[in-house]
């Protein structure tokens, strides 16, 4: 089980906004664990197991995978890491995910949303491509990917913003600038 004082702050923001790459950094500073939903989700697909395929189905499509899967992963990779300080990278991903998460796991303590232009992400999202080796970073699942989030994704900032959990973060920027927003939205998390 997890420890009692076990607290989340889930990093949010469209494909390709810099989710991953401010976790990294803030793993360099933070007593924390880092837990890419994305990023289990390709393991579980590596894996090659029935699970994994439908999930790479999906994802292939820029749809979501259902919430008791990513669900269950992140709750076992908690479990696994012996931390209790967690960074949940890439999830929730609907309003109902959210709900799901918080009645299942704990209640987050803040959010930190990654602001940025669909322009500026496909752009990123397509270099990537050329080297990452992921199925979605292709042109066509990118469309796909912007459309799931405007859907369904973007309702879960405000739905943390009403709370006053969220800190918008202009991600168009040097990476190093923005995690100056970053160091101080998550002192004020954690304060
Ligand atoms: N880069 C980063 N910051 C930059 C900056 N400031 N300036 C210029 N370039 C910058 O960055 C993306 C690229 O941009 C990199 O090349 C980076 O160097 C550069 P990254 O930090 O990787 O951005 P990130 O937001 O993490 O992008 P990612 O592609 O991981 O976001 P997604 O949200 O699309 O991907 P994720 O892995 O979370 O999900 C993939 C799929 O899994 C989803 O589409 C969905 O099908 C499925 N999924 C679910 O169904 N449920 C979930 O809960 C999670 C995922
Ligand atoms: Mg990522």
């Amino acid at each position: 089980n997890l420890p009692a004082d076990t607290q989340v702050v889930f990093v949010l923001g469209g494909p390709g906004s810099g989710k991953g790459t401010q976790c990294e950094q803030i793993l360099e500073d933070y007593e924390c664990v880092h837990l890419s939903a994305g990023d289990l989700l390709r393991a579980e697909v590596k894996s090659g197991s029935e699970l994994g395929q439908r999930c790479e189905a999906l994802m292939k499509e820029g749809k979501l995978v259902p919430v008791a899967v990513t669900l269950n992963l992140l709750k076992k990779a908690m479990i696994a890491s012996g931390g209790s300080f967690f960074l949940i990278d890439g999830f929730p991903r609907a309003q109902d995910q959210a709900e799901a998460f918080e009645a299942d796991v704990t209640t987050c303590k803040g959010v930190l949303f990654f602001d940025c232009p669909e322009e500026e992400m496909e752009k990123r999202l397509i270099k990537r491509g050329e080297t990452s080796g992921r199925s979605d970073d292709n042109a066509e699942t990118i469309r796909k990917r912007f459309r799931t989030f405007l859907e369904q994704s973007l309702p879960v900032k405000d739905h943390y913003l009403a709370q006053g959990k969220c800190s918008v973060i202009d991600a168009v920027r040097p990476p190093k600038d923005i995690y100056e927003d970053v160091k101080q939205a998550l002192d004020a998390i954690k304060a």
